[in-house]
């Protein structure tokens, strides 16, 4: 009798204890800064899908990437939806497939805004659920209306799109303006020497890559010789703005410390934070720590550069206490190459290295290593560390996001995968269809259709398989992940199944581009 007294004496003290730690627990455990987590994208820029240790690679090391492999689910038939860039970047941020813009193709720097104004975007769904949203590195969505003074501030621009803060180089590295913009301003520019920025023509007097190769510290292969700035040759031509000019080698240390500072500035209210890293794309300039630490040539290094970066984002995301309430994607835009228009070492130096991994093709192909990429979800302490061989696309991000947050919105093209990005199911798409510089092709489960084309098959300059054919072409990926034997006519009736599926999706009156009807 005493005993069990006592007992429930213990009992109801430890059931008070209990009531009353609950009552003081603050409110905030269930305010909306809990449902509202934050969201990361880090996206690279020509990232192979054999470029990461976590995906195979045994030449190279990524230790912090892989940390995120390894602790999230990582994506074996995560795709981007093109083989180049700004459609690829469209598409991640609209959801909308590119083929349907038809100014969706590789962009000048002179380029006019690719996204409308009036078009959904992820950062304007998120925008509406009270988050903070930015953008910092590579923007190449084009800037303005197509007939930009750089002078004064850049607009339409991604602050119009979405996004409250916006730090960007305004293409890629290898095309001008070589500066930087902050909230649509050119960081650091001197009113007295003006910008201008021409795809035509040269200003009178200025050097350029072609006619002053004794000014190259890089020489360039194809392409590449128009402007020279830091003794690079770029794509177009620029004046003025000295003060203004980017430092190669500090990129990916400027674009860290601003994402830093977001963090930092941004660490009390739900934020997206769009980190597009300039890295490997050319032209490939290592800073000096970086110098020589693959044995592969500068695109080795920038590769392990890029990973220190995304190892040092992702200790700023713990130090800050905001690991367990950040959902953080990792991926790119497109597949790898080699020799993009500049002599950098990158084929002399690759080794045994092979940066499409098992697949065939590279950036620009429409065979897989074009549009399959490193694709990550990891979020601390909510997704359990595994793989997962689901179809997905990054125009899903769109409609699973908003999912997340609550929001109604969906995207034209993106399913919502939430449950699949989370690792909580296999379930993938069903269909999905591929973009490599306007020409598409449907994957459908783990068959591969790519209609006839007739351009060439190598693209020679790069040394890269396009994957066009005089024929149609049909692959069993279960079987055939490097796409070596085309079962187009040895099975006429899958064949048949995709064509039917790729034409529904593409319209009735699709014609493909080079004049081929389909039916
Ligand atoms: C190509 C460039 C290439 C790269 C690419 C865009 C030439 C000959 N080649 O036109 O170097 O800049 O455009 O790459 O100029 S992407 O990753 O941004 O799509
Ligand atoms: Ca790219």
């Amino acid at each position: 009798m005493k005993i069990s007294n006592r007992l429930i004496c213990s009992f109801s003290f430890i059931l008070l204890l209990l009531f009353s730690q609950c009552q003081s627990q603050p409110k905030e455990a269930t305010t909306a800064r809990d449902s509202s987590p934050n969201i990361v994208i880090i996206y690279m820029d020509d990232l192979g899908y054999g470029d990461m240790s976590a995906y195979g690679a045994t030449e190279l090391q990524t230790p912090h990437m892989d940390i995120l492999a390894n602790g999230g689910v990582r994506f074996t038939n995560g795709y981007a939806s093109s083989a180049t860039c700004s459609p690829s970047r469209y598409a991640l941020l609209t959801g909308r497939y590119p083929w349907r813009n038809e100014n969706a193709k590789i962009l000048a720097g002179t380029a006019p805004l690719l996204i409308d104004t009036a078009e959904l975007t992820i950062p304007k769904m998120l925008k509406v659920q009270g988050y903070t949203t930015a953008v910092i590195g590579k923007w190449h969505l084009g800037l303005g209306d197509g007939n930009v003074d750089w002078n004064q501030r850049v607009s339409p621009g991604p602050n119009e799109v979405g996004f409250d803060y916006s730090y960007i180089m305004a293409a890629t590295q290898d095309r001008v303006p070589t500066v930087y913009l902050e909230n649509g301003m050119v960081q650091g520019l001197d009113p007295n020497d003006p910008i201008e920025v021409d795809y035509q023509k040269n200003f009178e007097g200025e050097p350029t890559g072609k006619d002053n190769p004794e000014m190259l510290r890089m020489k360039w292969h194809h392409g590449h010789n128009n402007s020279i700035v830091n003794g690079i040759p770029r794509i177009g031509f620029m004046k003025g703005g000295k003060n203004a000019h980017w430092v190669d080698e500090d990129m990916a240390d400027h674009f860290l410390e601003k994402t830093k500072a977001f963090l930092a500035e941004n660490r009390d209210r739900p934020f997206f934070l769009y980190y597009a890293l300039q890295q490997p794309h050319v032209p490939r300039t290592p800073h000096p720590r970086f110098e020589g630490k693959s044995g592969m040539g500068p695109r080795g290094d920038v590769i392990l550069e890029a990973d220190w970066c995304i190892g040092e984002f992702m200790k700023t995301l713990e130090e800050q206490g905001l690991a367990e309430n950040t959902l953080v994607i990792f991926t790119g835009d497109n597949g790898p190459v080699l020799n993009d228009g500049y002599y950098d070492d990158a084929v002399e130096k690759l080794g045994n290295h092979t940066p499409s991994g098992p697949l065939r093709g590279g950036k620009y192909s429409l065979f897989e290593a074009g549009t399959r990429v490193p694709f990550i979800t990891y979020w601390k302490g909510t997704i359990q560390a595994g793989t997962s061989d689901a179809l997905v696309s990054q125009i899903d991000f769109l409609s699973s996001f908003s999912s997340l947050v609550g929001s109604e919105e969906k995207s034209q093209d993106g399913l919502n995968l939430l449950q699949t990005f989370l690792g909580k199911s296999q379930e993938g798409r069903e269909n999905l269809v591929l973009e490599a510089t306007t020409r598409t092709a449907l994957r459908h489960k783990h068959w591969i259709m790519i209609p006839p084309y007739q351009g060439p098959a190598v693209n020679n300059q790069v040394n890269i398989e396009l994957g066009n054919d005089s024929g149609f072409q049909l692959y069993d990926l279960d079987k055939d992940i490097g796409q070596r034997t085309n079962l187009a006519e040895e099975q006429p009736e899958k064949l048949k199944e995709l064509v039917s599926i790729f034409m529904d999706i593409r319209g009735e009156d699709y014609v493909n581009t080079e004049g081929l009807e389909l039916k």
